[in-house]
């Protein structure tokens, strides 16, 4: 099964753990395989089969769960997810026990370093761990999913006060939202969060990791310590990128809200933003918008408003898109089982995400989609992780996920960087008068920056803080000093009022109790750029970069295709080849992309304070 870019395996070794009676009685696996190249082979296969057998059930206890929240899904989903952890850990264990045996193929070998490197939350055999930590993992998802924040002191639900996030112009209302979903949605996981990271950690010591945050780094094909230090250097290739944005940015909101309520020197207030996290800032372009320059004319949430579009329309259209490279329509199952808007009658978990239930076609997205630029995005964003389950679902189980996390979260966004303005006239969307022409060209570099560049430092930050966590350089004490320490440093942001450790901004944001490892979000901003630049090179685009739209292209859709179908079955340097001929990750297409909009902000800054 796979959510949001999971493999089946990462589906159930991200699930969490075991029954005692389904302990005592599973079979074991390849009890006691031989200790040789045979014995390894026979294992991995053993492995595969009882991996495809949990996974549907499994998937489907979750999509039941994640899409009505009751009592008795968490209670389903907890069990299953604890059968899935022990057996899990059950592989990994097993697999080392191939460590030291020479003579196995290297396909084989690659399957046992995926069984012991892949788990998200593994459990320790003590009995009744695997439980634990699948109940501790239930609660705080589907709290989250029943989350309420406050606007006008009345409630309301996370994908109503998200896109509010986007809209409100009021410091005070903006405070208010801010303040209630981090208290009411954030602090009262903080207990269950030390425990569960705790047993966590158990679990990955059992495995022969430092911690569990090591054990997330180890899934990229290099050593731990050297994928930490290749996501420092990406970060230092756009770090002045990000610089000029936020001082430009700052200087904005001063000039609009004033000194009382945002200074120029100094952090920024992460609740003028436009978003609940202040990761992606596009809901604010009106507010940073030059004059001139800045007025394109057209927002993508208001052309969709205007043309009637509704969300499954909004989907039909992300599909068109995909079809155009070439890709098979999407199934009839497709529409029948995905959730595309918000039920009025239930609790979900509102937060996006693209399922493959049996590893084969029965592929579906979760939304509660409104009909706004963000969630246009997003559709393609969730198609991508679909239109990739698809095209590895010939590989076997353990191969059947994406080259690495980061490739799974850049497809569908690499694809929307082809919405471009010409895009949105072929598909009927805009007026062909109204296409921005050459001296709009850094209002529409600034609109994409909000999203992309702002984003970059939070992508980073958010698993350092867990790194921290899982290492003990964040103690237990001190989660929300470490988590506003690193708000600053990265993103130079500061929380509208003073939090204390009674606090647990952390949780506030999904993936932090859905234990949803975040390196991959970092990883897949930069890469994006580089897919999208092979693929304007593949058209033989010869205009500015950020203008090309590769929609229609089936030349690129094959190309696309084959990195598509390769999964994990090879290290992912040599599916970023197949793709764009290079084996290195690099910030440098996204600066390219971006550096006409430097220079610009660069020039625009000139006299005024960089940095917090
Ligand atoms: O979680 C997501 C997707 C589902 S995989 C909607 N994203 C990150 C987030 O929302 O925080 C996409 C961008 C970053
Ligand atoms: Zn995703």
């Amino acid at each position: 099964m796979i959510r949001n870019g999971l493999s089946a395996f990462a589906l159930l070794l991200s699930a969490t753990a075991v029954t005692p009676v389904l302990a005592q009685t599973a079979a074991p696996v390849a009890a006691a395989p031989a200790a040789t190249p045979a014995g390894a082979d026979a294992f991995v296969e053993q492995v595969q089969k009882e991996g495809q057998e949990y996974s549907l059930d499994a998937s489907r206890i979750a999509w039941v769960n994640a899409t009505y929240i009751t009592d008795d899904t968490d209670a389903l989903a907890a069990k299953s997810g604890a059968v899935g952890t022990e057996m899990a850990v059950r592989f990994a264990l097993g697999a080392a026990k191939f460590d030291g045996v020479k003579g196995i193929s290297p396909d084989t070998r690659r399957k046992l370093d995926i069984l012991k490197n892949g788990l998200t939350l593994p459990a320790p055999t003590t009995p009744g761990a695997a439980q634990t930590l699948s109940d501790l993992s239930t609660k705080m998802s589907s709290s989250y999913g029943k989350g309420r924040g406050l606007k006008d002191g009345k409630p309301i639900n996370g994908s109503d006060i998200e896109a509010a996030m986007g809209t409100s112009r009021d410091p005070a209302e903006l405070k208010e939202m801010w303040v209630s979903w981090h208290d009411n949605v954030g602090a009262p996981m903080r207990g269950d969060y030390a425990k569960m990271a705790a047993i966590a950690n158990e679990g990955s010591r059992e495995l022969g990791f430092k911690d569990t945050g090591a054990m997330w780094r180890s899934g990229y094909d290099m050593p731990a310590d050297d994928f930490a230090k290749l996501t420092d250097q990406l970060w230092k290739e756009v770090e002045p990128l990000y610089l000029s944005l936020h001082t430009y940015v700052r200087a904005k909101l001063n000039a609009k809200y004033g000194d009382a309520v945002q200074a120029k020197t100094g952090p920024i207030r992460a609740d003028l933003l436009g978003n609940m996290w202040a990761q992606e800032w596009g809901g604010i372009y009106d507010v940073v918008a030059p004059a001139g320059v800045g007025d394109l004319g057209y927002d993508v949430g208001d052309l969709l408003k205007a043309k009637q579009y509704d969300p499954i329309r909004m989907v039909k259209t992300g599909e068109g898109f995909y079809s155009s490279l070439g890709f098979a329509p999407l199934p009839k199952t497709f529409w029948e089982r995905s959730q595309i808007v918000k039920p009025a009658d239930r609790e979900v978990i509102c937060h996006a995400s693209a399922w493959d239930l049996d590893n084969k076609d029965d592929i579906r997205i979760k939304m509660c989609t409104k009909v706004n630029a963000d969630d246009f995005t997003t559709i393609h964003h969730e198609l991508g992780h679909n239109y990739y389950q698809r095209a590895y679902n010939k590989q076997p189980l353990l191969y059947q996920n994406g080259a690495n996390d980061g490739f799974h979260e850049a497809i569908g966004d690499f694809v929307a960087l082809s919405i471009t303005p010409d895009y949105l006239v072929k598909i009927g969307l805009l007026d062909p008068a109204k296409v921005p022409g050459a001296d709009k060209d850094i209002g529409l570099l600034l609109r994409q920056a909000m999203d992309k560049v702002a984003f970059l430092p939070f992508g980073l930050m958010m698993d350092k803080w867990r790194w921290g966590v899982f290492s003990g350089a964040i103690p237990t004490s001190g989660y929300q000093k470490g988590w506003d320490d690193l708000r600053l440093q990265y993103q130079g942001i500061k929380p509208p009022v003073a939090r204390d450790e009674t606090r647990f901004d952390p949780g506030a944001k999904y993936h932090i109790p859905a234990s949803t490892p975040y390196a991959r979000y970092f990883l897949a901003r930069i890469l994006q750029f580089q897919f999208y630049k092979a693929a304007c090179d593949q058209a033989g685009w010869k205009g500015p970069l950020h203008r090309c739209s590769f929609y229609g292209n089936k030349q690129v859709g094959a190309r696309l295709n084959t990195m598509l179908t390769m999964g994990a079955s090879k290290p992912w340097p040599d599916a970023l080849q197949a793709f764009t001929g290079t084996r290195q990750m690099s910030g440098k297409a996204l600066v390219e992309y971006f550096a006409p909009l430097k220079a610009w902000l660069d020039q625009q800054n000139k006299g005024k304070p960089s940095g917090w």
